[in-house]
């Protein structure tokens, strides 16, 4: 499909505007492997102008600017980029399919969701208007306080290429919100939608400098960003290891950050379940968007006695998932997004089989595809605790199976891991479901289903997996400071 990749710059203080180094990085599209286009390549230079922008934008007129505007007042605007993007939704699908590798439906899905989160966000900014100055009762008379909640100031989001622009808008729709101004760093392998954002922002008249977009590499554009010392806050969804560099970074200047991070989820299906849903849940939970999701639930543990069954449920149905190009119609799995990650996902494979693990199905490439990063939905058993494929996040469509023979084991293994994002049980039993959430280590859990995600709830880790919450009231809660104000009111001298 012939897809014309817009010739866009940086998106800086409400304008197009060429990297001052004039570099760009080539955009590959992942299911044929050919260069289509290319994205901005910022470096220090342009972070310095990007901060600057939204640092003028975040109190440019006193009483005009961004930050001490009405929530009103911002709303218009996150209505406004809602209505464009709903608009644009047919166009945006198209470039995050072929930038991502997602197929098209999914994209076009994410598009819908991105209209919601901004209009979300919208209603939570009008209820800023009616939130302020909440009293505190104080113990004494001669004294009255209360809050005010006000926007952190420059903040800096750093964002993933799982769902391009929609984890952008988890933090750009709650930071703009909170009155924030803002600068986006998405990832490299796959921009193009989350500069287009920056096209949007300019149609519905954003005032300049309130989103800024500066699209790089994370060491070039993404460190000296998060570091620089007029940056109030970072929010960043990507790798630990990443993260770990980024909190590392941010200690030296005692600056917040917020983490939403890898993980490695399980999904626990126990021996009283529909089998026929339980595995349309794990397969969902586990190859949607290719895995590629920070809370898929790659590891299954299900109960000894329906184990075989269950397994043979799964592979008839992951051979039935069509892989193909994103734009094909019906396709359900697309390609990876990068030829580095392709190059990974294989390595976990054969390195669990050195490991003594079994391939039940998948594995490879497909061999009706030999261009692309594409690899077979893999199911992998004769896996122990100790091994990389069940420690390690894959961040590909890789499912690895244990059994287990009561409850409490399963628990045991379902816990026995660094990350904490999100966990699954199913089960007919609802006392069980409601004894298993409560007892599973993870931000996130689901009963009964894996995956689904709405911008009204929580969204974050526990342990390696992060700390802090996207989305909800808790998202806005991110972007903005709490400042008690207390006032002498008696007449008495002090
Ligand atoms: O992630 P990075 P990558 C995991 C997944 C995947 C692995 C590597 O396991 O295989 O990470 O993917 C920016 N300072 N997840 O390399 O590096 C980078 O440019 C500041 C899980 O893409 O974490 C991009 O914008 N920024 C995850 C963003 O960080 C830096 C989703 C994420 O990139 C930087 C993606 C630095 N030093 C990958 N280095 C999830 N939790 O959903 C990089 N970046």
């Amino acid at each position: 499909m012939a897809i014309h990749l817009p010739n866009r710059q940086l998106f800086i203080d409400g304008e197009w505007r060429e990297t001052v180094l004039k570099k760009r990085i080539p955009v590959i599209n992942p299911a044929t492997e050919q260069i289509i286009g290319d994205i901005p390549a910022a470096t220090a230079e342009d972070v310095e102008i990007a901060v600057e922008a939204a640092k003028k934008a975040f109190s440019r007129n006193k009483g005009k600017d961004w930050s001490s505007a009405s929530g009103a007042y911002r709303a218009k605007y996150l209505r406004a980029i809602a209505a464009k993007i709903t608009e644009r939704k047919s166009e945006l699908g198209k470039l995050e399919a072929i930038d991502s590798g997602k197929p098209l439906d999914e994209a076009l899905w994410d598009m819908d969701d991105v209209a919601g989160c901004f209009e979300y966000y919208a209603d939570l900014a009008e209820g800023l208007d009616t939130k302020q100055k909440a009293p505190v009762s104080l113990p004494m008379e001669t004294f009255k306080s209360f809050v005010l909640k006000e926007p952190l100031g420059v903040v800096a989001l750093i964002t993933p290429w799982n769902y391009p622009l929609l984890l952008a808008t988890w933090k750009v729709a709650p930071a703009l919100a909170a009155g924030c101004t803002a600068i986006l760093k998405p990832s490299e392998l796959a921009s193009v939608t989350c500069l287009e954002l920056g096209e949007v922002c300019r149609e519905v008249g954003l005032p300049p400098g309130v989103l800024n977009i500066l699209t790089g590499l994370g060491t070039e554009a993404g460190a000296p960003l998060a570091s620089h010392p007029h940056v109030d806050k970072v929010a960043f969804t990507g790798s630990t290891a990443t993260g770990s560099r980024i909190m590392a970074s941010a200690a030296q200047m005692v600056k917040p950050v917020s983490m939403e991070l890898g993980g490695k989820s399980p999904i626990i299906v126990f021996e009283d379940v529909d089998l026929d849903k339980a595995a349309e849940w794990t397969l969902f939970g586990c190859f949607w968007t290719n895995g590629q999701i920070c809370s898929a639930t790659s590891r299954l543990l299900v109960h000894e006695s329906i184990a075989s069954e269950f397994l043979d449920r799964l592979v008839k149905w992951t051979k039935k998932i069509k892989i193909s190009d994103p734009f094909e119609e019906g396709c359900r799995l697309g390609p990876l997004v990068s030829g580095e990650q392709y190059d990974k996902i294989l390595k976990f494979i054969a390195t669990a089989k050195s490991e003594g693990a079994t391939i039940l199905s998948g594995g490879d490439r497909p061999k009706h595809l030999n261009k692309g990063f594409f690899v077979e939905p893999t199911i992998i058993i004769d896996v122990t605790t100790s091994m990389q494929i069940w420690r390690e996040e894959v961040f590909g469509p890789v499912l690895c199976v244990k059994t287990f023979s009561t409850e409490d084991e399963a628990i045991d293994l379902a816990n026995d891991t660094h990350y904490g994002l999100g966990a699954a049980v199913i089960s007919n039993d609802p006392e069980r479901c409601d004894r298993v959430a409560k007892a599973f280590r993870a931000g996130i859990v689901w009963i009964n289903c894996s995956q689904p995600c709405f911008c009204q709830a929580p969204w974050g880790g526990i342990k390696r997996s992060g700390f802090g919450r996207e989305l909800g009231e808790w998202g806005l809660e991110n972007y903005l400071s709490v400042k008690q104000v207390t006032q002498y009111i008696s007449e008495e001298p002090w």
